[in-house]
Parts: C-alpha cells; sequence; structure tokens
C-alpha cells in the first residue's frame, strides 16, 4: 500500500512553488554558496556582494524555481550575511529561497527576514537539532529538509535511513505540529567516485519514503559526480533516475543547460508536463533568446 502523495508549499512575496509526486521537478539553484570557492569568500568577507546578483540572474535564466542561499564562510557573522544575502537575492528574484546553514542563529537570522515561505536547510535526526530548529520552522511557518543520520555519521543501509526518516517525521509532527507535507527528506545522495554502490542505496531509499510516507524529497545532486569526470553528464543521466525513484526537487547545478533539460525532458515522460507544455515553451524561449 502506497502513502498519499503530499504537496510542499514554498512562496516569496508574490510567487508560489510547490513541490509534489505529481508535478514538475523543483530545480533549487545550488550556487549562492561560498564552499570552495575562494574569490567569493573573500569578497563576501570585504562586504562585496556582486557576486551574489549573477549567481542570482544566471540560474533564473537557467531554469532555477527556488535559489539555496548559504553563507558558510569561516571567521564571519554568518547570522549577519545570511541575512543581508536573503534580502539582496529577493531584491533581485521573485523566486522562493532555500535558508541553508548548520548554524541555528544564521537560520532564524535569515528567517527573521524573509518575505514568505522559506525551504529550511536542514535538519537531522539528532535530539538536540531538532529541537533547536523545529521550533523556528513552526514559529515563521516555513518547511524543512531533513536528513536521515544521526551523530554525524551518515548510515550506508536503506533500512537505517528508513528508521531515521520515520523517527524525524514522528518527532516533527507529534512533538513539534509541523504538517508532514512540510517536511522535505534529503535521501543522502553520496559520491559514486567512493562507491559506484552507494547510488543504489540513495534510490531503493527514494522507492521507499515514497511509499511508505508520500513526503518530497530533495538532494544535492552535484555529490554524486564529485571527484569524477565530465559530471554534468553524470548528473543528466542521475537525475531522471533519481525522479523516477520519486525524487521532486534537487539542490543543482541550474546553470548547466544538459543538466536542467535531462530534468525537463523527464518531467515529460513522468507526465508531470501537461501537454509537454512547459517543454515546448522552454523551446520557444530558447528560440527567441538565440534569435
Ligand atoms: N543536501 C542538502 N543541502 C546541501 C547539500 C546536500 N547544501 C550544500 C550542498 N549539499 C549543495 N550545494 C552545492 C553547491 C555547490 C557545489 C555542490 C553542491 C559545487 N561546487 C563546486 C565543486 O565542488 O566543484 C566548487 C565551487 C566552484 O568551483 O565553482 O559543485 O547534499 N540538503
Amino acid at each position: 500500500m502506497s502513502a498519499e502523495p503530499l504537496e510542499t508549499r514554498l512562496r516569496s512575496a508574490t510567487k508560489e512553488v510547490v513541490i509534489g509526486h505529481g508535478h514538475r521537478f523543483c530545480i533549487i539553484g545550488e550556487r549562492i554558496n561560498p564552499t570552495g570557492r575562494r574569490i567569493f569568500q573573500e569578497q563576501l568577507r570585504a562586504g562585496d556582494f556582486s557576486a551574489i546578483e549573477r549567481d542570482v540572474k544566471a540560474q533564473v535564466e537557467g531554469g532555477a524555481d527556488v535559489l539555496d542561499v548559504n553563507m558558510g564562510v569561516p571567521l564571519t557573522d554568518e547570522p549577519d550575511l545570511l541575512a543581508k544575502a536573503i534580502q539582496l537575492v529577493q531584491s533581485h528574484t521573485d523566486l522562493p529561497i532555500c535558508i541553508d546553514s548548520s548554524v541555528v542563529e544564521a537560520l532564524e537570522a535569515g528567517l527573521s527576514v524573509y518575505q514568505g515561505r522559506a525551504l529550511v536547510n536542514s535538519i537531522t535526526a539528532e535530539d538536540d537539532r531538532m529541537a533547536a530548529i523545529l521550533p523556528l520552522v513552526k514559529k515563521y511557518d516555513a518547511a524543512i529538509i531533513a536528513l536521515p543520520n544521526d551523530h554525524d555519521e551518515i548510515p550506508m543501509e536503506a533500512d537505517k535511513r528508513l528508521d531515521l526518516t520515520a523517527k524525524i517525521i514522528r518527532v516533527a509532527t507529534t512533538e513539534y505540529g509541523i504538517a508532514q507535507a512540510d517536511i522535505v527528506i534529503d535521501p543522502l545522495a553520496m559520491p559514486i567516485g567512493a562507491d559506484t554502490g552507494n547510488s543504489l542505496v540513495t534510490m531503493e531509499c527514494m522507492r521507499r519514503i515514497r511509499d511508505e510516507f508520500g513526503v518530497n524529497m530533495t538532494c544535492g545532486a552535484s555529490n554524486v559526480s564529485f571527484g569524477m569526470p565530465d559530471r554534468h553528464t553524470l548528473g543528466a543521466a542521475w537525475l531522471p533516475m533519481a525522479m523516477t525513484a520519486g525524487l521532486t526537487s534537487a539542490i543543482m547545478d541550474a546553470r548547466s543547460p544538459q543538466i536542467v533539460d535531462s530534468v525537463k525532458a523527464a518531467d515529460v515522460f513522468l507526465n508531470h508536463d501537461d501537454w509537454g507544455m512547459a517543454w515546448i515553451a522552454a523551446h520557444r524561449a530558447k528560440q527567441a533568446a538565440s534569435a
């Protein structure tokens, strides 16, 4: 027996995005993230936010539905930086935001300035993380990404990830009053370069989480190709497979036409794009842009 498929609603001040099993895949642009970008880190430390404006534009043009915003720069006031970045992003786009931080104070600072209904990224199954973050999610009426791991250890067995998913959903709904539809599980995409069996475990988790709980799922799609050559081709193959297994959104490189097009083509074949209208509209927009 399969659980009822749930819908997660995110909003900016003026626009709503629905994540759901019967809907077009939700592309969350990963780019506004200084991890591994030394120059961007230096700019942010110096108060130069110009790269953010460029990253917003490139991802909106590339087809992002939501933008992830992470300001994890070492030795900075992350709450202040994240709040400023969120206000800046909202002044340049009407796409909803996924607020990405491991620092509770930064998540709260981001939520306090955000206009709309945000996606908070993320909690784990650890009781102290849930206790610190879920009251904020409730207070600000946000949705939450949850990772089925505890004490910084990523379980490699699907059964363990399913158990932790069940725990998170039970605690968030019964102890913190979060709607199950607002819990987005990250089934933990791991680099294929570390173990080529990783991807099958993740996809088994996706199928079981969809069938048992009906919740939406997202993951860091770039993780799967980390350390491998030709990352975009791997991402373009992996995402449609994951979509078939129940993945309904991903934090991904929205600037890559190869990856974005493969997702949009898969939406057509999964019957998530009525009459292929979105596919045709995107094609016409590309033709108009190149004319
Ligand atoms: N799950 C959840 N949230 C996440 C992740 C996840 N947030 C962060 C991360 N993983 C997803 N975001 C990114 C952002 C950028 C890159 C990968 C994932 C990336 N950066 C370049 C690289 O590694 O080659 C480095 C920067 C550059 O040189 O441009 O790929 O898994 N819930």
